[in-house]
């Protein structure tokens, strides 16, 4: 298979600098020439670049940190990423999570095209789904799922053209979730799985109910890898660490399964912030997660 390397130093999700680096520091880390070891052929399509930002603020919620910033990144991402699903398997490089606003809707338009349902693996400590209007730190890195939801308050971006329906979304390693996401997580169909939940049943059962029904859809599996899904002590490099979080078996089991599935279409890598790396130790795990997604393996399991 062809994996598309996709650029996106988004860094206006949140106001701490410096995912713009996380696209080099992939690269340095070795992504191409993983992949390229698991006999896939890679074409690194360079950095994304939004056009210019104005500095407007949005009236009702003039706390939003770089609102037109993250809306030009969302539009410059949709265009990047749907052409990157026809050439092949995007891996979107970033950024803060942010990048999802626009990662996500870029491969929901294929997914269309295509005439197959999307669904996405949101691998986080945090659920992301604040609106522009809930938001309480106005961090829109914090607000990506609620967009691909269709929630109310988006309206100074893209308008959604493929929502994606909430039973198409699993969270798993959840352990940062702010009030108002709560409640709507309580009310609505999303799979939401915690670190209690994975203490207590391991990460394999809530994982592959969600994996198969996917298969069962036909679905496209879009994953988006929040590098505070794993625990700071092996993922140092993240703005917003949160303790407890996936071991370094975990995060590749999880890998692992969804390769052996053959379900996954397109992977983001977010918010590494390499100005708080050790040595390209977080660069480093997260390039060999993505190994482990398109086929790195000690031994084959039977199917
Ligand atoms: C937090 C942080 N929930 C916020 N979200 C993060 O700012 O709304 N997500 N860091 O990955
Ligand atoms: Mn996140
Ligand atoms: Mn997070
Ligand atoms: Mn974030």
């Amino acid at each position: 298979m062809t994996c598309v390397l996709v650029g996106a130093p988004v860094d206006s999700g949140k106001r701490r600098q410096g995912c713009k680096m996380g696209p080099d520091a992939y690269r340095t880390a070795g992504l191409e020439e993983a992949l390229r070891s698991l006999g896939h052929s890679v074409h690194d399509s360079g950095n994304v670049v939004p056009r210019p930002a104005n500095e407007n603020q949005d009236p009702r919620n003039p706390a939003l940190h770089a609102l037109d910033e993250n809306v030009a990144w969302t539009e410059g991402l949709i265009a990047a990423g749907e052409k990157a699903a026809r050439d092949g398997f995007p891996i979107f490089l970033g950024g803060d999570h942010a990048m999802s606003l626009g990662t996500i809707a870029g491969v929901a338009a294929y997914a269309k095209a295509e005439g197959r349902p999307l669904f996405v693996l949101w691998l986080d400590a945090h659920s992301d789904i604040h609106t522009p209007t809930t938001t309480q730190s106005g961090n829109l890195h914090g607000t990506a799922v609620a967009y691909h939801l269709g929630m109310d308050g988006f309206d100074a971006f893209p308008p959604l053209e493929n929502p994606i329906p909430q039973d198409h979304v699993c969270m798993i390693g959840l352990r940062s979730v702010d009030e108002p996401e709560h409640q709507f997580l309580a009310g609505s169909d999303v799979m939401a799985i915690d670190m209690r939940a994975i203490d207590e049943q391991g990460i394999t059962g809530p994982l592959t109910a969600f994996l198969d029904s996917v298969a069962a859809a036909g679905g496209m599996l879009h994953v988006s890898l929040d590098a505070d899904f794993l625990d700071p002590s092996i993922a140092p490099a993240v703005g917003t660490t949160v303790p407890g979080g996936a071991t370094f078996r975990e995060a590749h089991l999880v890998m692992e399964l969804v390769c052996d599935s053959g379900l996954a279409t397109s992977l983001d890598l977010a918010e590494l912030n390499p100005f708080l790396d050790e040595r390209g130790k977080t660069a480093t795990l997260m390039v060999d997660l993505a190994a482990s997604l398109l086929g790195r393996r000690v031994f084959d399991r039977p199917t």
